[in-house]
């Protein structure tokens, strides 16, 4: 091993000084791997060492992490036979569109072959997909361990990291050959301890645990409550898992809005407390379009009392919510009550709830034990409640995700980013494939966009093209 990071040394893969790293950290070492290529026997040795370094591992393919890693994945590949695997970093609109390249089997095991690791985020990117497409993502195999909390970060989604060197020892061996300084080990070592654990980006989506790849119209027949097979029966048949989140300015704009959009959506979601021409016949006006264009209708009440008060709030006062919204949906602060005092008013007329089990804006405190508890809730009232709004639902904890619920995800547009006021975006892409949800929820993405009938269009597309790749 020593020998090797001399080799790695002299080709100059291990610079000292400072460098801004990729997750933006200032770091007094870098190490370039990319090098690695110009030294065909360096890449050889490399290669054969890393096999080594997973022997006790089983595995019937091995998967590179573009771009650096796929020589030593090649030359793993070729010298022990084992089939390998391409991911694409960019999904082409052309061809097969595949996300994974090469012949594989569901349920096959694939190794993870990476130069380096910090936070462990490119591995995660590389196992998301995989995993996507079924094969079981357990181990992966790097040339460095940077120590900073990729192996935890790793550990956390169920992959185990086996290095061939940790940084520090890299640094031991170039000390011990007078390459470094004992002024330079000290401040590598005083950056590591001030660096332990770098956080993944929250624009990586964790890997889901489990495929769902069980179709719209096969869900439609598990799950229990009728609104809920509706919506899954309206997806399928006008293939949308498009929801319009409708936040305009007036009951007039909002009934034009649906009229033309209509056609493109599966649902389309109000906050009726924001238009100030409500009047007592908005509900059968909306619902006549929903009518003519097959669309279910979701009120986003958000609704957080105790069971008694949001009986009258679901029934009651200027809206008159239950009379005409297919959809409510409630946070679980107080409790299971909420389900219970909903569904005392819903489930007789055939309505749908959806629990928030997370949310989209940065800061929220939806997370953890309080989205189990939101699954547990969900459980325990199949008969109403149809799913969640959800971010991530592929990697939640506890388990798989429960093909009878719906997942509806905010936080869409074509970019990833945000607003100034804490919202966060992902792509149509990311939130059907990587994260495993089935309906994206867009607002200002298509209402403020020239022609809102033609963003939807797009949308739609988008959000049914990554549908179909997880379904294969
Ligand atoms: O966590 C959430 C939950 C919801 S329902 N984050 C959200 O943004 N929403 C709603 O989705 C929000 O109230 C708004 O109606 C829509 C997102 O709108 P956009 O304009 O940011 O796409």
């Amino acid at each position: 091993m020593e020998s090797l990071v001399l080799q790695l040394h002299d080709i100059e893969a291990v610079k000292f000084g400072s460098f801004k790293l990729k997750s933006g950290i200032q770091s007094p070492i870098y190490i370039d791997l990319r090098l690695i290529v110009s030294y065909p026997s360096l890449l050889n040795e490399i290669s054969q060492l890393l096999i080594t370094s997973v022997s006790s591992c089983t595995f019937d393919l091995v998967c590179g992490v573009p771009y650096t890693a796929l020589p030593i994945a090649t030359c793993v590949s070729v010298s022990n036979n084992i089939p390998m695997l391409m991911r694409r970093k960019e999904i082409k609109d052309y061809g097969t569109s595949k996300a994974i390249e090469g012949s594989f089997k569901e349920n096959q095991s694939c190794l993870i072959v990476e130069d380096l690791v910090t936070s462990g985020a490119s591995v995660l990117e590389t196992a998301a997909p995989l995993r996507t497409v079924g094969l079981k993502v357990t181990d992966a195999v790097v040339l460095i361990d940077r120590e900073q909390g990729g192996r935890e970060n790793l550990a956390e989604n169920g992959i185990q990291l086996h290095s061939m060197i940790k940084l520090t020892e890299m640094v031991g061996f170039l000390k011990k050959n007078g390459r470094v300084t004992e002024e330079m080990e000290k401040t590598v070592k005083a950056f590591l301890e001030e660096n332990r654990r770098v956080s993944v980006p929250a624009s990586v989506p964790p890997p889901q645990k489990l495929k769902v790849s069980v179709t719209y119209s096969e869900r439609a027949k598990m799950i229990k409550n009728p609104t809920g097979k509706k919506l899954f029966e309206v997806m399928d048949a006008k293939e949308s898992n498009l929801c319009l989140a409708a936040d305009v300015s007036t009951a007039a704009e909002l009934l034009a809005l649906a009229d033309k959009v209509g056609p493109e959506i599966c649902l389309l979601k109000t906050h009726v407390d924001i238009l100030p021409d409500f009047t007592p016949d908005f509900g059968s006006q909306l619902r006549s379009i929903a009518e003519k264009h097959n669309f279910l209708i979701f009120e986003d009440r958000k609704f957080a009392d105790i069971g008694n008060t949001v009986t009258m709030q679901y029934e009651g006062g200027v809206f008159r919510i239950l009379d005409w919204a297919d959809i409510v949906n409630a946070h679980i602060i107080s409790g299971p009550g909420i389900v219970d005092g909903l569904k005392l008013k819903g489930l007789p007329r055939g309505r749908g709830l959806l629990l928030l089990a997370e949310m989209s804006s940065s800061g929220n405190l939806a997370k953890g034990d309080y989205t189990a508890a939101a699954a547990k809730i969900a459980e325990d009232h199949s008969d109403f409640v149809i799913g969640f709004i959800s971010v991530n639902p592929a990697s939640w904890q506890g388990g798989p995700v429960n093909p009878a619920f719906i997942h509806a995800t905010p936080g869409v547009q074509m970019v990833t980013g945000g607003d100034a006021l804490g919202q966060q975006y992902n792509t149509p892409y990311s939130v059907i494939f990587d994260r495993g949800s089935d309906i994206i929820i867009v607002g200002r993405g298509i209402i403020k966009a020239a022609n809102p009938a033609e963003a939807a269009r797009e949308y739609r597309l988008q959000g049914w093209d990554a549908y179909k790749l997880r379904c294969v």
